[in-house]
């Protein structure tokens, strides 16, 4: 089987409502989609995405550079596409938009090989979890009114989360330990609730604050420093009993193995696009096991629940659907899982009309 053609699609996909966190004010995924096809009409996808129409032309730019690496290979050969694609962006770096435009291309070959298998990605790693532990993450912004996420609360609850994250890292930490204490009211103890403070806080902040967050049995506290600052997020674990989690901003399991290296964290979340795809993420999470560390994921929904359940020390799934839109088919969420697709490769196929409607 040999890969024919890679069509490359550059779309704005609107969010629902704009994220903002500490770092985050956006109200569109730009996003580049790689549809991969082959000679025998199979046809795997994987996509990356930036916030700002500009950036994501930067991604398609370096995603259309690498497609020759890809054409007219067998799709089975995954990893040495990875290292072709490794070696070729040397010299720009192992980071930015080369890695997230690896991430696409990867994940589609990935995507194609489980396909010409005939296994869902999940088997065709030698795993056989069919639903993975979710978390709800699309809401509870930073710049909800407390009704409001306590409505948006209730709301995942009633979609079938039994977990979800709280952003927090407002300018007055006081407002964010009052909005944890009422959230956690509202929920009950048997929900469980992960806060994200997206780099907002330095290592007193995250110390003194994170220790009256204790209080509230949070699932896990997230990135409390900028992210470059692993010795500073060691301290920060050591010094709680709150899981720390960390490790969505950082590029190539290579940062990956710094974290371990120096137990930056408790709960690793590499992010699919920043490891190179599959094939990175897989070296990640293996490094976690090595270091007897769990392995959570980052966005990316689709491909991370066949990660996370292909690999033995998959934790929990982060549930974001801003690009649900784009398949023909949402992923089913139940008693706070993600039920794993059944079908070959990663079990969802891009719809036409939305690729149509979201182009820019
Ligand atoms: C996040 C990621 C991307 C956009 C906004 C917020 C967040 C997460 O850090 O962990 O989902
Ligand atoms: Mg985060």
């Amino acid at each position: 089987m040999k890969i024919t053609r890679v069509v490359v699609h550059r779309l704005s996909v609107p969010l629902p409502r704009p994220v903002r966190t500490a770092r985050h004010d956006h109200a569109h995924a730009d996003t580049v989609v790689v549809e991969m096809r082959t000679d025998q009409g199979l046809v795997g996808s994987g996509y990356c995405f930036a916030f700002g129409a500009h950036r994501a032309r930067a991604l398609a730019a370096l995603v259309e550079d690498l497609v020759p690496l890809w054409e007219g290979r067998d799709p089975a050969a995954a990893r040495a596409h990875f290292a072709a694609a490794w070696r070729a962006i040397n010299f720009v770096g192992h980071a930015g938009v080369a890695m997230m435009a690896l991430a696409a291309l990867d994940t589609a070959c990935w995507d194609l090989a489980a396909r010409a298998a005939g296994l869902p990605l999940v088997r065709y790693l030698g795993g056989e979890r069919t639903r993975v532990p979710t978390y709800a993450s699309a809401g509870l912004w930073l710049d909800y009114t407390l009704d409001e996420l306590l409505a948006e609360a209730a709301r995942f609850r009633a979609q079938g989360h039994r977990a979800m994250k709280l952003r927090i890292g407002r300018p007055r930490p006081a407002e964010d330990v009052e909005r944890v204490r009422r959230v956690r009211e509202a929920l009950g103890p048997d929900v469980g609730l992960l806060v994200d403070v997206n780099q907002g806080w330095d290592e007193a902040t995250a110390i003194r604050v994170g220790r009256e967050l204790e209080a509230f049995d949070l699932y896990w506290l997230e990135e409390p420093l900028p992210y470059q600052d692993l010795e500073g997020c060691a301290r920060v674990a050591a010094a709680l009993t709150v899981p720390v989690a960390t490790g969505e901003t950082d590029y190539g399991s290579q940062a990956i193995r710094r974290h371990l290296e120096l137990r930056a964290a408790d709960v690793l979340m590499p992010d699919l696009q920043r490891m190179g795809g599959v094939s990175g993420f897989l070296d990640a999470a293996t490094l976690c096991r090595a270091w007897h560390q769990p392995v959570s994921s980052h966005l990316f929904t689709e491909a991370s629940c066949h990660l996370l359940a292909a690999v033995e020390n998959g934790l929990i799934l982060e549930h974001m659907p801003w690009w649900e839109a784009l398949y023909t088919e949402p992923l089913t969420v139940a008693d706070g899982h993600v039920l794993v697709p059944d079908r070959p490769g990663l079990g969802v196929d891009l719809a036409p009309a939305a690729l149509a409607r979201f182009r820019v």
